[in-house]
């Protein structure tokens, strides 16, 4: 062969490992500038409106920023196994960051573990789980202890410190479970003396569970029940349907708070029929790909990144409906 053939042949074969290089993406200066972001998120469920609120913001999201973000999306049907699955198959697909609102607090080492192995960063949406703060990147969301503290607050106030209630607990083992009745309860035994809970067992989070349980409550305590907690709105309302066929009206002779904001319980208390709601915010969407593409780059979040959320009354909700967003 020529020289000059030579010559042309090596520059071809330059220009062939270069543009290899880019496409792999292996070039450490241009590594990743023009890749999506690739995010699994293992979502609970769809036990609530408040639960579907939040998978709609995630989800508009991602649709809205197609070009740039690579969402993953697996539904777990309120099951453990099913999101630790989850968590596994994005493992293995190797993307860029794990999010997810874990449906229980414990349980979650070794699964966290592999992904910390595998160098993928976890981050906690929602929900907390009980692990080493090594083995997720953020928690994003909402101060339950606070929001059961001031769920105390306002049944104590609206009863005038003293009668009995009930509380409805959400999902067994739930971070938002848990720490909302811790919060209630120590609020209510260290400055309400005269707030009973003669009765406490879990809804689930569900409207229809919430009503059964509403229910059964009703039919050993009667019209001595002067209040009913939830730890969330969708359970409220179940209980405020129980209430008002036991031949009680609900907002009076129950008076019913409960946590979230969703737009039926604003409606229930336009309509007298429920008192307040501790809001807890689920438009999370933002906040949480922020936060992964901050990962990505290398950078740091703040390991909790807590929401800002307010406290309704029935007296302004016909007002506030109108401004609600979920
Ligand atoms: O309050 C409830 C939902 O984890 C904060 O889960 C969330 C809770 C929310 O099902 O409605």
């Amino acid at each position: 062969m020529k020289k000059r053939t030579w010559m042309c042949v090596m520059v071809a074969c330059v220009m062939l490992l270069a543009t290899a290089c880019g496409a792999s993406g292996d070039s450490p200066e241009g590594s990743g500038a023009n890749e999506k972001l690739v995010v699994g998120f293992a979502q609970i469920g769809q036990e609530s409106g408040w639960r579907d609120a939040e998978t709609a913001s995630i989800q508009f999201y991602a649709g809205q920023n197609l070009d740039t973000i690579d969402l993953k999306f697996a539904d777990a049907q309120q099951k453990q196994e099913n999101q630790i699955k989850a968590i596994k198959s994005f493992i293995e697909m190797d993307v860029d960051v794990i999010g997810l609102a874990p449906v229980v607090e414990t349980g979650w080492d070794a699964v966290f573990t592999e992904a910390k192995d595998a160098g993928i960063p976890i981050v906690l949406v929602d929900r907390m789980a009980a692990v080493d703060e090594s083995l997720y990147a953020t928690f994003i969301g909402s101060d339950f202890i606070e929001e059961g503290k001031n769920a105390a607050i306002e049944m104590s106030a609206l009863l005038g410190g003293s009668g009995k209630i009930v509380q409805l607990e959400g999902t067994v083992g739930a971070s938002a479970a848990n720490d909302r009745k811790k919060g209630f309860e120590d609020e209510i035994a260290a400055n309400h003396p005269g707030i009973e809970i003669v009765a406490s067992q879990t809804g689930d989070f569900t409207r229809a569970k919430g009503k059964e349980v509403m229910e059964s409550f009703l039919k050993t305590y009667g019209n001595e029940i002067k209040g009913i907690y939830g730890h969330n709105d969708d359970m409220a309302l179940g209980a405020i349907e129980a209430i008002k066929e036991a031949g009680l009206k609900p907002g009076s002779d129950v008076v019913v708070v409960s946590v979230d904001g969703v737009k039926g319980i604003f409606e229930a208390m336009a309509a007298g029929e429920a008192n307040v709601t501790i809001e807890c915010n689920p438009l999370l969407g933002p906040q949480f790909f922020q936060a992964c593409q901050t990962l990505k780059d290398g950078g740091t979040v703040e390991k909790w990144i807590k929401s800002e959320e307010g406290i309704f009354r029935a007296d302004t909700a016909a007002a506030d409906l109108p401004n609600r967003k979920y």
